[in-house]
């Protein structure tokens, strides 16, 4: 019986059949006349088919695949091998952002390619925000040149004695991880991890709290952790749950334990504070340890908890349990109470919960049907889990096959191919380039149809008024990232494509003549505004994500590498040391 909802495959040829063809055709001899090879080979063909349709688990033993799952094509050969004229496209819009910046703001954090000119996070000066987080692209798109002038800034000018209070999550995932990533693929040129050896030390007081879970800031000067004012001193779920993969590794090159337990407490904390169904609200309390009443969601300050339960489970060759029950659990609690479909559209999509006190004191959720483009990163986060955490074998195949996978499998792969093409879908504006965050129509929402298409709409857009912020495009990653993964596991062209059509969406209205990539204003305003900023993922994320998308599906394979949230892949190892928790 075919399973609802999944399409059946076309009948392949069994191996072994094929084999006993290729052996008659090559010596045919006279005793054995051909029309009997023929029967053969058809009665074979007919018993083979019978016992699949009786007993399904022997095409499994026999080693032919039975059905494909849904989002896959049946009627193509997965090619892996690189569109190179796409992939040299990118490398040359990426020459053609690094180039600017280096022209114009060489070592500063930010650039500003309107003004031409660069910023710094802090008065105290710039801690190669950008060069760092550009280094590994520079390796894996082979531009030698531009990344021995950036290795020799990195040798001669990076410091981190600066005496100012940088964000803890972001100066981990974009230069501890930048330095990370890079000294492997440099093959471990000591300056790098000398760098990020001081980096991690210099942040290391951050997680001297009552709980362990870490403060927002870090004075790398002074080697002081400090509270974010701005945030009441409460910390975000995502930055606290997201520097595990770099300091997980930099224990492992050092030697250093201390690097480890650090962030391994963090987890340890988030577990014991545990929220129903594995949801996570997005502040934490660096005191008690606690989960504060917040929302819950996986867009900003929410999302990458979930991306990194995934990947500290694969980080060290599945062997860490606990993570992936972690992560199951998550999954089926967003599946259970976030997972919702659009109006009339059907497109799924990921809801947010907001809290709620009522009267009696008593905290309720409401539902938002807000889904940011952050979230895009889910789609391929699911698939790769999918074929990791939920799968019943050790090597899925290319594209998976539904008796490979659990139901959670099962069911998270689909929801993943399905969020794929909504993250598209909300590409569909005057630009091709998606907002920083859409709403999803919901029965009796009371919004104005003759303003709001019926499916999606940018909330607070209107022809007569300044756009919201929720109309920019700020050059992010997520729907490639997640357009990459779908690609590298199911081969489908059709990904590529995908892929393609955003990457000339940016070179269309975010491509600024002199130099470099501005993030849009309004993605339905043609021609557009500017804001100017080149984010510095455009480099690291995005760029890469798309190179690696027409790359030979041989570089970086993901049975080698997690990437962390910032794009910078570290290799996947089996730790030397104690770890874990329960
Ligand atoms: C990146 O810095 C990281 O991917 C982070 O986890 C979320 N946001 C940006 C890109 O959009």
């Amino acid at each position: 019986m075919e399973e609802p909802g999944f399409r059946q495959r076309k009948k392949a040829a069994p191996g072994s059949a094929n084999g006993h063809e290729s052996g008659g055709e090559a010596k045919p001899g006279p005793a054995f006349p051909k029309v009997y090879v023929l029967l053969a080979v058809v009665v074979v063909l007919a018993l083979y088919n019978f016992l699949t349709l009786v007993k399904n688990p022997l095409s499994q033993f026999l080693g032919a695949p039975t059905r494909h799952l849904p989002g896959v094509r049946t009627n193509y050969v997965p090619t892996f091998t690189a569109d190179e004229a796409k992939r040299e496209a990118v490398v040359e819009a990426f020459k053609h952002a690094w180039h600017a910046y280096e022209k114009d703001a060489m070592g500063d954090d930010e650039y500003h390619p309107i003004s031409h000119t660069g910023s710094n996070l802090t008065e105290a000066g710039g801690i190669g925000y950008t060069v760092v987080d550009s280094i590994d692209t520079m390796i894996i798109m082979g531009l030698e040149e531009e990344y021995q002038r950036a290795r020799t800034w990195v040798a001669d000018k990076l410091s981190f004695e600066r005496d100012g209070n940088f964000n803890t999550f972001e100066t981990t995932i974009r230069v501890l991880g930048g330095l990370l990533a890079a000294y492997h693929l440099s093959g471990q040129d000591p300056v790098f991890l000398e760098k990020a050896h001081e980096l991690g030390s210099r942040i290391l007081p951050v997680f001297e709290t009552e709980s362990g879970l870490p403060l927002s800031l870090i004075n790398l000067a002074l080697r002081e952790g400090v509270p974010d004012s701005d945030a009441n001193g409460y910390i975000s779920t995502a930055e606290a749950s997201t520097i595990q993969l770099e300091f997980r590794y930099l224990a492992y090159l050092t030697d250093e334990d201390t690097f480890w337990e650090k962030a391994e407490t963090v987890m340890a904390v988030l577990k014991a504070a545990a929220m129903p169904h594995g949801l996570a609200s997005i502040f934490l309390d660096p005191k008690s340890g606690r989960f504060r009443a917040s929302p819950i969601r996986l867009g900003s300050r929410g999302d990458s908890y979930y991306e990194y339960l995934l990947k500290q489970y694969l980080q060290t060759d599945q062997t860490e349990l606990v993570y992936r029950e972690m992560y199951d659990t998550a999954m089926t609690g967003i599946h259970d109470h976030l997972v919702k479909r659009g109006l009339s559209s059907q497109l799924l999509y990921i809801a947010e919960l907001n809290p709620e006190q009522s009267q009696g004191g008593n905290i309720g959720w409401r539902l938002t049907p807000k889904q940011d483009h952050l979230v895009c990163f889910l789609g391929g986060s699911l698939m790769l889990g999918a074929t990791t955490s939920g799968a019943l074998v050790d090597n899925v195949s290319i594209p998976p096959q539904i008796d490979e996978l659990t139901d959670q499998g099962k069911r998270d792969w689909l929801t993943g191919v399905e969020l794929i093409d909504t993250c598209m879908a909300t590409h569909d504006t005057q630009t091709g380039l998606a907002p920083e965050i859409a709403h999803f129509r919901m029965a009796g929402d009371g919004v104005d149809d003759s303003v709001a298409p019926a499916d999606w709409y940018i909330k607070g857009a209107r022809p007569d008024a300044p756009p919201p912020f929720d109309a920019r495009y700020i050059l992010r990653p997520e729907t490639v990232e997640s357009i990459f993964i779908a690609f590298r596991l199911t081969g489908d062209p059709k990904y590529r494509d995908l892929g393609w059509a955003i990457f000339q969406a940016i070179e269309k209205h975010c491509r600024i003549p002199t130099g470099g990539y501005a993030s849009v204003i309004n993605v339905d305003q043609v021609p557009v505004e500017y804001d100017d900023k080149m984010e510095t993922f455009l480099m690291s994320e995005t760029l890469k994500y798309l190179y690696l998308l027409f790359a030979d599906s041989s570089v970086l394979p993901l049975n080698e590498y997690v990437f962390n949230t910032e794009a910078h892949p570290l290799p996947v190892f089996k730790p030397t040391m104690r770890t874990g928790f329960s």
